[in-house]
């Protein structure tokens, strides 16, 4: 099958079940050592750090641990902004490390009835900055921040942009700069990294706004924004909640299904987005020493609610949903439930009361305000305990 839509044609896609080879999984709860993970605490002190450890090394590159200093200023408050429900706050935040800025513009609303602080909603875009107009002339369902505040969450947003461009040449015109070490390193971080890094900036910063409760923090992103939602939420974590929607291969799809993207693939097309180690694994993906579903477990305790849609096989739906269901022993280490049965749930049946939740929404590849809507429930259900 050639791709329809897609320059790169090396790499075919299978969409047919029956032609998923057979794999097996790396066990989540075994050390590489291969001692049985039986308690939280062994857990959070050897094999989490362990996954974090392989991702960092493998596919999405080392995270810087510091920087020289974080300040950001208010370039304009609204108290009255959405016709008085809400106040807007356009935030530069600039953080430097090597003598070297990077800026990143914040776009937050914040409900006004609600009691301070509140929880957030922060979407990585990785689309157009027309979706998050701070003057709400443009409305897009993208990033549908009217129907958020009327849920009592704050919501904010920023552009990856700001943090490396989405493009092969100019992706280290970013936060690469202030880290060049990392351009040389077979396990340095590259788009992806830098905005899942600059998500976590933002972080930093809602623990600065006292509107903002900065232990109620959830972390959005679409497809390869999903991918960063993903790596922010499983490497830090004062994330609250992740939603990955539509996030695919080396999202939240297992790779070894070799269902729609793949590793191959991915690493032809978007050499810019993960470490140089990665490319080893083209073709190869037998001998990765991690799969998908252990980025879900090291979000684990936290609440994670993934999505696709129903015609977007390329981000391989079956493929996300087993990812989560080979997730599902790490919560049961803290005593969570997942409620998720062993097949997909049907079209437009989103699971909400399950610490995993997930959804397939009819339709097209995207974020809509269907997903938002259970974003906003899920959220309820988790968050607000
Ligand atoms: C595709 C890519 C996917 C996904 C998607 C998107 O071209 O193959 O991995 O990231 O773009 O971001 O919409």
């Amino acid at each position: 099958i050639l791709i329809k839509g897609h320059a790169q044609n090396a790499f075919q896609a299978n969409y047919d079940e029956s032609k998923v080879p057979p794999y097996t999984l790396p066990d989540v709860l075994k050390t590489t050592g291969n001692v049985a993970v039986k308690s939280k605490v062994m857990w959070e002190k050897i094999r989490r750090p362990e996954i974090i450890k392989l991702f960092e090394e493998n596919v999405y590159g080392q995270m810087p641990k510091s920087y020289e200093r974080l300040t950001y200023s208010i370039k304009n408050e609204n108290a009255g902004a959405m016709a008085g429900k809400a106040t807007l706050k356009e935030v530069l935040i600039e953080v430097v490390n090597n003598n070297k800025p990077v800026k990143i513009n914040l776009v937050l609303f914040v409900p006004n009835k609600q009691k301070k602080p509140v929880p957030v909603f922060v979407l990585i875009n990785n689309r157009g900055k027309n979706n998050t107009d701070p003057t709400r002339a443009e409305k897009s369902d993208f990033w549908p921040a009217e129907m958020v505040i009327d849920s009592g969450y704050a919501i904010a947003a920023f552009h990856v942009s700001d943090l490396a461009p989405d493009d092969t040449a100019k992706y280290v015109d970013g936060v690469l700069q202030l880290y060049p070490e990392q351009l040389t390193a077979n396990n340095g971080m590259r788009a992806i990294g830098a905005w899942a890094w600059g998500a976590s900036r933002v972080l930093d910063y809602f623990e600065k706004d006292a509107a903002i409760d900065a232990k109620k923090v959830v972390v959005v992103g679409h497809s390869r924004g999903g991918k960063a939602s993903l790596w922010a939420a499983a490497g830090d974590q004062r994330f609250a909640m992740c939603v990955t929607n539509c996030s695919g291969n080396t999202g939240a799809a297992l790779s070894r299904r070799r269902f729609g993207e793949t590793v191959g693939r991915i690493n032809t097309v978007f050499p810019h987005w993960f470490t140089k180690n990665y490319k080893k694994f083209n073709n190869n993906e037998d001998s990765l020493p991690v799969d998908q579903h252990m980025l879900i477990a090291a979000i684990a305790p936290r609440p994670l609610y993934a999505t696709n849609a129903s015609k977007d096989l390329w981000a391989d739906p079956k493929g996300t949903f087993l990812s989560l269901k080979n997730a599902e022993k790490v919560y049961a280490l803290f005593g969570l439930k997942s409620n998720l049965n062993s097949d997909p749930p049907a079209i437009n049946q989103p699971i909400i009361n399950s610490q995993l939740g997930y959804h397939i929404r009819e339709g097209e590849h995207n974020l809509t305000t269907f997903d938002w809507s259970n974003f906003i429930k899920f959220a309820n259900a988790h968050l607000k305990k």
